[in-house]
């Protein structure tokens, strides 16, 4: 079936975000990626495999990508010129706790702590699972991609933390009262879909997820694809599989 990308792109433009259903039909095998420049990420119990970054470099992935013609016209669409991965990552599901993600905006991430200047990046998250309800499914708030509260300027005192990176504990969070608002005002969505959907999200719409009700569920993939006339002003302190260094353009 062929993508209307003229009605996605409206979707991205005014919700901050768009999914499509089932347009991945060859999925990348993630654990035959997995090597000596990948990191794995673990639950609160230091046992439980919470996330596995940093596949930018791994051929076989590449391979992957450039097959998805697909993400190809999304990225140039969207971004409108050359690109290059930043971050990319799995995160699975399980029933632990801390198998969540507090709702959060991506961006004050890549801005703060890696010195971007500006939200010139995408995420395309790719679903290596069905992602049903109640397993763990991302939840966003619709156009809050372009609301902030005044507090938020605040957030570029935050120092880096590499829990607060990647954890449960995430850095850049709302309070109870603060989603309240946005949920009351916005509403907010479940991104559910069969496995080889993609959903494709705004680094500065607010988003999280719950744990799973069943164990290592619920894997996606995250692409998160810059434009490579974004440069950083600063260097970041944070390693290659958060920031990755290499700004080298794809080239599909
Ligand atoms: O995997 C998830 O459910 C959420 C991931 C996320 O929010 C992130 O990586 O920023």
């Amino acid at each position: 079936m062929k993508t209307d990308i003229e009605a996605l792109i409206n979707s991205y433009q005014e919700n901050g975000y768009a999914l499509l259903p089932e347009v991945i039909n060859e999925l990348p095998d993630f654990e035959a990626l997995i090597d000596q420049d990948t990191e794995k990420v673990y639950e609160k119990d230091e046992c439980t495999l919470r996330s596995i970054y940093g596949f930018q470099n791994n051929s076989t992935f590449i391979k992957w990508l450039k097959s998805c013609s697909i993400i190809k016209e999304i990225t140039q669409t969207l971004l409108g010129e050359q690109v290059y991965l930043h971050q990319t990552k799995v995160n699975l599901k399980n029933q632990n706790e801390s198998s969540v993600w507090p709702y959060h905006r991506d961006f004050p991430f890549w801005k703060v702590f890696d010195h971007f200047p500006d939200n010139q990046f995408l995420n395309v998250v790719v679903y290596l699972d069905d992602v049903f309800e109640g397993s763990g499914e991302l939840k966003v708030i619709p156009k809050s991609h372009n609301h902030f509260l005044a507090r938020e300027a605040q957030d570029e005192q935050i120092d880096y933390s590499l829990e607060g990176s990647a954890s449960s504990d995430l850095l850049f969070s709302f309070s109870a009262d603060e989603l309240e608002m946005f949920g009351s005002s916005y509403g907010i969505d479940s991104t559910i879909g069969r496995k080889g959907s993609l959903l494709i999200f705004n680094p500065n719409l607010i988003h999280g997820s719950g744990n799973s009700s069943i164990d290592y569920s619920r894997k996606i993939m995250i692409l998160t694809f810059n434009s490579c006339s974004n440069i950083p002003v600063d260097q970041s302190k944070r390693p290659n599989y958060l920031c990755n260094i290499n700004r080298t353009p794809i080239t599909w």
